[in-house]
């Protein structure tokens, strides 16, 4: 319905013929798309993103999935295994670009189905979504090897309307980093405007860059020498008083596997280990698959 409403939107037939060469990717090939191709799904994409709330809700049943940084083949084997859209419900946490060899491939293909399919599939924003970092470790760098800087600018223009967090059924929270000490109602993520770059401190920075931390109470400095961490304590009592079950969120390596009567998931770079049983008593289809990726995120 939204396509039909927005000016300037790419039609279906041009984007089905980006989405198919992308797929075309499988087995490590690069594909090259056109950099006015590229330059039309960041600036109808940012026109998407803008038109739907910073906190983003979405009904279960919805697979969720933690950063992918470049890493195009496992993004592709994700789709393989849980579904291309719209087949699926999809939300990403973020760290699309950075790292990984085909930083380039993965972001314009989740651009893609996300102008294809704006309220199938969710892109939330993570730390590398921003140029500051993604200057450094890596995406400045492809665009500018296999188009140029100004491509880089546009990505940029994009990322900074990302949205920066989802809601579950009401009562899953996600998104790339963790809780803030500002943070105290979701209105207030509601509210970021954008679009905007990923300040150095305050609720914006601690959502895409903290930490949970099981080994401490309260709030405590970050090793990454950005943000904060936080105790399950802290976890609690954000839960209680905003009346949410889990918080679900990317940003660092992890890997847990277990399967229930209902569903079955693997969990890697994903889900904070205090969360676990409340995964447990919450029933239903539920996926979150991921595969092994490099190091901090
Ligand atoms: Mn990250």
């Amino acid at each position: 319905m939204m396509m039909m409403t927005m000016e300037g939107m790419m039609d279906k037939v041009v984007l089905d013929d980006i989405i198919r060469r992308l797929l075309e990717g499988r087995g490590g090939k690069q594909v090259q798309l056109s950099e006015s191709e590229i330059r039309q799904l960041c600036v109808n994409a940012r026109q998407i993103f803008l038109s739907q709330p910073n906190l983003v809700e979405v009904e279960a049943p919805i697979r969720i999935c933690g950063d992918v940084h470049g890493q195009y083949q496992d993004l592709l084997r994700l789709f393989e295994h849980g579904g291309y859209p719209p087949t699926a419900n999809y939300l990403f946490l973020g760290d699309y670009v950075d790292r990984g060899k085909q930083s380039l491939e993965t972001i314009c293909l989740l651009l893609a189905y996300k102008i294809r399919y704006p309220d199938k599939i969710h892109l939330l924003r993570g730390n590398h979504e921003d140029a500051k970092i993604n200057r450094i470790y890596g995406f400045y760098d492809e665009c500018k090897r296999r188009f140029n800087v100004r491509l880089w600018k546009i990505f940029t223009d994009c990322f900074n309307c990302l949205p920066v967090a989802a809601l579950i059924n009401e009562k899953i929270l996600c998104m790339h980093g963790g809780l803030s000490p500002e943070l105290e109602n979701l209105d207030q993520i509601r509210n970021i405007s954008r679009p905007t770059d990923i300040p150095d401190n305050g609720l914006l920075c601690d959502l895409l860059w903290s930490d949970p931390d099981a080994n401490i109470e309260g709030w405590a400095d970050s090793d990454r020498g950005v943000s904060c961490t936080f105790g399950s304590d802290v976890v609690a009592d954000f839960l209680d008083k905003n009346d949410l079950d889990l918080i679900c969120r990317g940003h660092q390596v992890r890997h847990f596997h277990f399967e229930h009567a209902d569903y079955s998931f693997t969990i890697s770079r994903s889900c904070k280990v205090h969360a676990i049983e409340d995964i447990l008593s919450f029933r239903f289809p539920f996926v979150s698959h991921f595969y092994d990726s490099v190091g901090f995120s």
